[in-house]
């Protein structure tokens, strides 16, 4: 069957630049999907590293304006790769000349503006999708499933955890095209909007509503040399954050991120405690999930590491055979195939702008708890 052609306009070309085109070009080798995503044109202010960018994925074409690109007719999909502080304008722009949208997360800046690109999406009536990708690790996906399936019972404790080690020299500059992360303007947040976020999407997927939460947060180093002016700049940024909530359902959840965790580059961990069973899951051995049945028999009780590779696996019956193992770079691949199967059936794939929301109204009350030193409703 000849697929339909989805055409998609890339803004930026950044590390999420390549997770995003590499997905878009295998997924259609991999899935049976009614559309291809066809890679049309990147866009970039940069035009000769655009244009590297283009001859090296593929794309037909390079645009060095994004509003030149959202004038496309030949584009369908436009996906937001840029720093945070663009995403608000560009997807209201996306959502008027009517282009379905992929952001990168987190959705906004904040609150206020997260608020806005829900309306822009929803009265245009375009399909829209924020890349919390590790939802689509195969071993998050069957938690989810055997969550739902209430294997686990009344949950109690959530805990998870997101530890990097790489702004720890005072060397390092913020700011400019590879350091934005480190810069509050482009940014909007530390590692609350970057790592935690990720944390909490995961968190509100797998167990639900977060009622209230108590926050610290720390900026270890004060000042930096801003890449673009070259003058020390105050830094804006959390470079950690630590905080503890409560759950709709009545579980406890302790939550921590950082930059400056020695040894640790991207250790992003979770784990459920429910009265019958526990699970646990690691980025570092991201294939297996760590699962504790209580009903067990006594002699033989014990964690067991479930490889997620069988066939009867989330996602796994489109990949190699059993027991072969896949990585990072297939959450990126499962995203878009479940939002090309979305919009072939006229149902959304999660997170929306709506879902992802809810991820920023935790991370505004968290980064209020913290400056205000007191528990915050979300
Ligand atoms: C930061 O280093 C970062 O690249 C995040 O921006 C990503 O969202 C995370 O998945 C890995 O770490």
């Amino acid at each position: 069957m000849s697929k339909k052609p989805l055409n998609i306009g890339m803004i930026g070309y950044g590390f999420m630049g390549r997770a995003h085109s590499n997905a878009y070009c295998k997924v259609g080798n991999f899935f049976d999907l009614e559309y291809e995503p066809i890679l049309k044109a990147v866009c970039a202010r940069n035009e000769e590293k655009a244009r590297d960018f283009a001859n090296n994925w593929g794309y037909e074409s390079v645009e060095t304006d994004w509003r030149a690109l959202l004038a496309r007719d030949d584009i369908d999909a436009v996906d937001i790769c840029t720093p945070n502080n663009l995403h608000r304008e560009i997807a209201l722009a996306a959502a008027e000349a009517g282009k379905m949208i992929l952001c990168e997360k987190p959705l906004s800046m904040n609150v206020e503006e997260g608020e806005e690109m829900c309306q822009a999406v929803e009265s245009a009536g375009v399909p829209n999708m924020v890349w919390y990708n590790y939802r689509r690790v195969p071993a998050v996906t069957l938690a989810k499933q055997l969550l739902d399936e209430g294997r686990l019972g009344k949950i109690f404790h959530y805990r998870a955890a997101f530890l990097q080690d790489w702004t720890i020299s005072a060397e390092l500059p913020q700011g400019g095209e590879a350091l934005w992360r480190l810069d509050v303007d482009a940014a909007g947040s530390g590692v609350t909007g970057d790592l935690l976020a990720h944390c909490i999407d995961t968190a509100l997927w797998l167990n639900g509503s977060i009622q209230d939460v108590s926050a610290m947060t720390e900026t270890f180093i004060k000042e930096r040399v801003h890449s673009l002016t070259g003058e020390v700049q105050k830094v804006g940024i959390d470079d950690a954050c630590a905080f503890m909530c409560r759950f709709q359902n009545g579980s406890l959840g302790t939550f921590e991120s950082t930059r400056y965790a020695r040894g640790h580059k991207a250790l992003y961990t979770f784990e459920i405690n429910g009265e019958n069973a526990s699970i646990a899951w690691d980025l570092h051995d991201l294939h297996r999930l760590s699962y504790f049945d209580h009903s067990d028999d006594s002699v033989v009780r014990g964690w067991r590491s479930v490889h997620v590779t069988d066939g009867d696996m989330p996602y796994m019956d489109k990949w190699w055979v059993p027991g072969l193992q896949i990585g990072y770079e297939h959450s990126f691949v499962h995203q878009v195939a479940d939002f090309i199967q979305g919009i072939s059936d006229g149902k959304p794939a999660n997170p929306t702008f709506r879902d992802a929301l809810e991820t920023q109204k935790v991370c505004d009350a968290v980064l209020k708890s913290a400056a205000d030193r007191q528990w915050e409703n979300v």
